[in-house]
């Protein structure tokens, strides 16, 4: 029952209803008020991180008014609402974006300013909301971004982890993990105490009959945590929409812990039932691209699922609407395969405790949900082993058991005599022990599948979903390549170009309808604009040497070309790739003498990204290249013509430094594994050039920026197969100019050989899965292009100018409209004050 206010007190309640500052002094007022009164400091005990509590208490307040505004208009409108779950959301930090989202950004510069701060400090205090590994949760983060932007109805739901993606230190040149706490002071979420749902583990089930006579499941026993909602406000650009991302919390059920064990005497062990259920939310999984199958993986995933399916079927029923309404009210996205189990929860609510035949709840399941696909490599598919989901999750098994009956009767029918097709589309595969392949299930029980690039999702039609393909036809399956937000990717990363881009075009709409970039080809010539963009990009790029100085201890020179890889480590990315052509760089600038050395461009190979803690690989890669740097940043010989530097720990916040200080960046994937790729995007769109492969998203930005403004290399996807059975049936020859770099490093170049013996090997006589010898001459000369390409400024500047001009494909906010045209089916509801304030 909700507690509303009477009619003859709500003109009371609307008199001094909160307003939120509009006004500089209303900034400094708020501001000093939170300082003052929130944190109980003063004048006399006020740091920069004071200061940053105090704007963002004061920037939160405005927030929450809009926000609360928009959650009333939503439930007035009663329309259908898209719900995007997933289990990372790569959030970053949120004052910059709330001050730049609701246009206040010059009043509150200006007011810590007059308060004896700058603003760039007090931003920079924030700690990132790291909730997310990499390229998917980021991805989950700009579209809450565009949604609210486009004033679509829309929820995030994911995981309130007290541990996001761990710290990382290099020691020594090698990494070394540190956790990430980040709540100690976050004044972007809300606790709802009141908001509290039981999530049941384990027990058993068994049959009874109903009041009608008919036979049901129930499911019994076993042990309950209690999920507890926070809630974090997501402001739209310039726009009042502020919409909702729900994270859930574990904790241990009242019933269990304060009474049971506590009441008679067990108090350590009621400690322990409680620290293990607040396990379940502890700490997000390291690992990108990688699923190892762990029971508490499994134990997060249905824990938020169930908690989120229970809030979006709870609001529902509010509306008293029909069952089968219910497609026509809600979407709900699925961000990879990791909430497939949200599809088992809605069919177990429908059958099991709201009496729905099976055929109807079926029906309704899958016209509400949607799955996107975001990789295609074997060891990132999830599959969950059936004893594990049958001691956790009985129930659901038993469901997933008879859909999959169901939908393999239905192949039988349409396919009859086909017995290998019904071993190769069935949920259940017959390995030891039996796995659940999520991919296969979310597929069945949705109506949309897409991949994130074009690539990428041709790709998943000829390969995992390839019977599927044929069972359903080819309409199920599409595409929505990914897209960037353009307000945090380039408004708030380089506010320079974005106002000197602003300058031109006559103002900010590009950051709402990013294909207006185009305008910017009729500055060519405008050597004005040349100018300033140049002095642009060399600002940043001594920003970033300011960076690296301060971190590092190296001095790099800002005006060599600054060639950049960030993105987690990962074989399939190829930074094995990029060192070991840094490697045959050095040893070419060792050969030369002192005439050629003079018309070498100068170069910084910057690199940056985590390893998974348990990936080794990874890990040799990143000593491989700190131990290269230790080598080539002291060499006398070589001096400015070659640094290498590692960048510590990086994150959105070190993304918003660096994209925007690229001249080109690396985006070299062998061929058909990176799904689409985001990073690419966001350095283009930053006025840098690309070197990269034919995979994933590369394509579709060489489409729209042209063949002569992008450096390509490499075997095509299409014949990666081949080259690999090649490797294997003893026809590999090991690329000579890459043999002397392994020379290099097995006669002790950089420290001791034996450290880096497994990742030559792996390369030497392991068959080389991820073909970096077949790519590397290509790699190589394309590499030498790239410096002549920069030799020549003034082209190359126009190549940069003329990138980004064709870059308004790749907005995320395209990205949304597509989903909801194609796959999701809402309307946005637009408020009043739609650009005003
Ligand atoms: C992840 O970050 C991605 C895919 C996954 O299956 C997992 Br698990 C984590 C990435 C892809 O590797 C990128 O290519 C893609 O751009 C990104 O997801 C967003 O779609």
């Amino acid at each position: 029952v909700e507690a509303s206010i009477p009619e003859p007190q709500r003109d009371a309640w609307k008199k001094h209803s909160a307003q939120g500052f509009t006004t500089k002094e209303q900034f400094e007022d708020e501001t000093v008020r939170h300082v003052e009164t929130t944190l109980a400091r003063s004048l006399f005990n006020c740091d920069e991180l004071a200061a940053y509590s105090g704007a963002s208490l004061a920037f939160r307040d405005r927030l929450v008014i809009e926000w609360n505004r928009t959650q009333q208009r939503q439930t007035f409108a009663d329309q259908k609402r898209v719900y995007y779950l997933s289990l990372e959301f790569l959030m970053g930090r949120a004052l910059d974006n709330a001050m730049l989202n609701v246009g206040l950004k010059d009043v509150a510069r200006a007011g810590l300013k007059d308060l004896g701060f700058r603003i760039e400090d007090v931003i920079s205090q924030e700690h990132d909301a790291a909730l997310g590994n990499g390229g998917l949760g980021r991805l989950a983060a700009c579209f809450l971004d565009s949604m609210a932007t486009l004033d679509y109805p829309a929820w995030g739901y994911g995981l309130r982890y007290r541990y996001g993606i761990f710290k990382q230190e290099i020691v020594d040149g090698y990494q070394v993990e540190v956790p990430d706490y980040w709540l100690d002071f976050n004044p972007w979420e809300f606790p709802r105490h009141d908001i509290t749902v039981d999530i049941q583990f384990y027990g058993h089930v068994s049959r009874h009959e109903d009041e009608d006579g008919k036979n049901i499941a129930v499911w019994e026993g076993g042990e309950i945590v209690d999920a507890v909602a926070y809630d974090v406000p997501i402001p739209g650009y310039q726009t009042t929409t502020t919409n909702n991302l729900r994270l859930w919390s574990s904790k241990a059920s009242k019933g269990e812990f304060d009474f049971q064990k506590f009441n008679s005497g067990e108090y350590e062990a009621s400690v322990g039932d409680q620290q293990r259920a607040e396990t379940i939310s502890a700490v997000l999984y390291p690992n990108d691209n990688l699923e190892r199958g762990k029971e508490l993986r499994l134990k997060q995933q249905y824990f938020w699922c169930a908690a989120s399916l229970y809030d979006i079927v709870r609001r529902f029923k509010k509306s008293k609407k029909a069952w089968s309404a219910f497609p026509d009210m809600v979407a709900i996205q699925l961000n990879d395969t990791h909430p497939t189990l949200a599809i088992v929860e809605l069919q177990r609510i429908l059958v099991d405790l709201e009496g729905l035949d099976w055929a109807e709840a079926w029906n309704i399941v899958q016209n509400t949900f949607s799955y996107a696909n975001h990789t295609v490599m074997p060891e990132a598919l999830e599959k969950w082993s059936v004893p594990v989901m049958q001691n956790l999750l009985p129930r659901h098994l038993q469901i997933i058991y008879e859909v999959n009956s169901q939908f393999l009767h239905m192949v039988e029918k349409q396919f009859p005599k086909d017995r290998d097709m019904l071993r190769r589309v069935s949920i259940i595969e017959e390995s030891q022990p039996k796995m659940v392949q999520m991919a296969y299930l979310a597929t069945i029980g949705s109506h949309k599948v897409n991949g994130v690039a074009e690539l990428h999702s041709d790709l998943i039609k000829t390969t995992i979903f390839k019977d599927f393909v044929k069972i359903y036809g080819p309409d199920k399956f599409t595409n929505v390549t990914n897209g960037i937000t353009p307000r945090r990717w380039l408004h708030q990363a380089n506010p320079r170009l974005s106002e000197l881009i602003a300058s031109k075009l006559g103002g900010y709409e590009f950051l709402t309808d990013l294909t207006k970039l185009n305008k910017l080809e009729h500055f060519l010539d405008d050597k004005d604009f040349k100018k300033e963009w140049q002095e642009i990009k060399y600002a940043n790029k001594v920003r970033l040497a300011q960076h690296i100085v301060n971190t590092t201890g190296v001095r790099v020179n800002p005006k060599a070309l600054f060639d950049i890889q960030v993105k987690r480590i990962h074989e399939y990315k190829r930074q094995q790739l990029n060192i070991l052509g840094v490697i045959h760089r050095y040893l070419t600038i060792k050969a030369m003498s002192a005439e050629e050395r003079k018309k070498l461009a100068p170069r910084v190979s910057i690199f940056g990204g985590k390893a998974a803690p348990g990936y080794w690989m990874a890990k040799t890669v990143i000593h491989l290249v700190c131990s290269v740097g230790e080598v080539v940043n002291n060499d006398k010989d070589v001096g400015d013509l070659l640094k290498v530097i590692y960048i510590e720990d990086y994150n959105v916040s070190k993304a918003e430094i660096i994209t925007p200080a690229s001249d080109i960046s690396e985006h070299i994937s062998t061929a058909g594994t990176e799904a689409s790729g985001t990073s690419n995007m966001k350095f283009v769109l930053n006025g840098g050039l690309i070197i990269g492969t034919c995979d994933g998203a590369n394509i579709e930005i060489t489409r729209e920026v042209g063949e002569s403004n992008i450096f390509l290399f490499g075997n095509l996807a299409e014949d990666v197969e081949d080259l690999r059975h090649a490797h294997t049936y003893g026809n590999f020859k090991i690329d000579p100019d890459l043999a002397k770099v392994f020379d290099a490093i097995k006669g002790g170049k950089f420290g001791d050989a034996n450290r880096f013996s497994a990742l030559c090997n792996s390369i030497i006589d392991q068959g080389d899965y991820y073909l970096v010898s077949d790519d590397f001459n290509s790699y190589i000369k394309t590499h030498t292009l790239v410096d002549e390409a920069y030799k020549d400024q003034d082209a190359w500047l126009e190549k940069c100018i003329t990138s980004v001009s064709r870059m308004g494909f790749f907005s995320s906010d395209r990205c949304i409209q597509e989903y909801a045209d194609m796959i999701w089916n809402v309307e946005p509801l637009v408020p009043e004050q739609r650009n005003g304030k």
